[in-house]
C-alpha cells in the first residue's frame, strides 16, 4: 500500500509486503491423491499384495482418503481378504501403501483380478487413476 498526500516534506517508503497464504485445495498446496499404478501385480504365494498410493502436486498439510477392494474376478475369502480403510498423508508425505492379504490355494488360477477404489478425500481431491486393480500371479 502507498499512503498519498503525506503531511510533511519527506515521503517515507510505506509500501508493505503482502504475503498470500495459499490454502486452496487442488493441484497445488495440499496436492491430490491417486493410485501410484493403474495395475499392480502380486504373487499369490507371497500371501500379500502391496498397493502404493501417491500424493502429487503438493504435500502441505494433512489429508486423507478412503480406499477399498471393489470386487473383481478374484473371490473374497477364497483368493483374498477384502479390505477397506483410510490412508492419511502428513505434511511432506507423498507415498503411502496398504496391503491386501492373499489366500494361497492349490488351484492354478493366476490372472485373477481384485479391483481397487479410492473415495471420500478429506482436505484434498482425487485425480486419475482413482481406480486400479491387483492381478494375482
Ligand atoms: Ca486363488
Ligand atoms: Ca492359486
Amino acid at each position: 500500500m502507498d499512503l498519498s498526500n503525506p503531511v510533511g516534506t519527506t515521503t517515507p517508503d510505506l509500501s508493505a509486503l503482502v504475503t498470500i497464504i495459499d490454502d486452496e485445495v487442488g493441484a497445488f498446496g495440499s496436492g491430490s491423491i491417486k493410485f501410484y499404478r493403474s495395475t499392480y501385480t502380486a504373487a499369490e504365494r507371497s500371501g500379500i499384495a502391496v498397493v502404493e498410493v501417491s500424493r502429487v502436486g503438493g504435500t502441505s498439510g494433512t489429508v486423507s482418503t478412503d480406499y477399498k477392494t471393489d470386487g473383481g474376478t478374484a473371490v473374497i475369502n477364497a483368493d483374498y481378504e477384502a479390505v477397506n480403510g483410510t490412508i492419511t498423508f502428513g505434511p511432506g508425505e507423498a507415498r503411502k501403501s496398504f496391503t491386501i492379504p492373499l489366500i494361497v490355494d492349490d488351484i492354478n488360477d493366476s490372472g485373477e483380478r481384485i479391483n481397487l477404489k479410492l473415495e471420500n478425500p478429506v482436505g484434498t481431491v482425487l485425480t486419475s487413476p482413482t481406480s486400479s486393480a491387483v492381478i494375482i500371479e
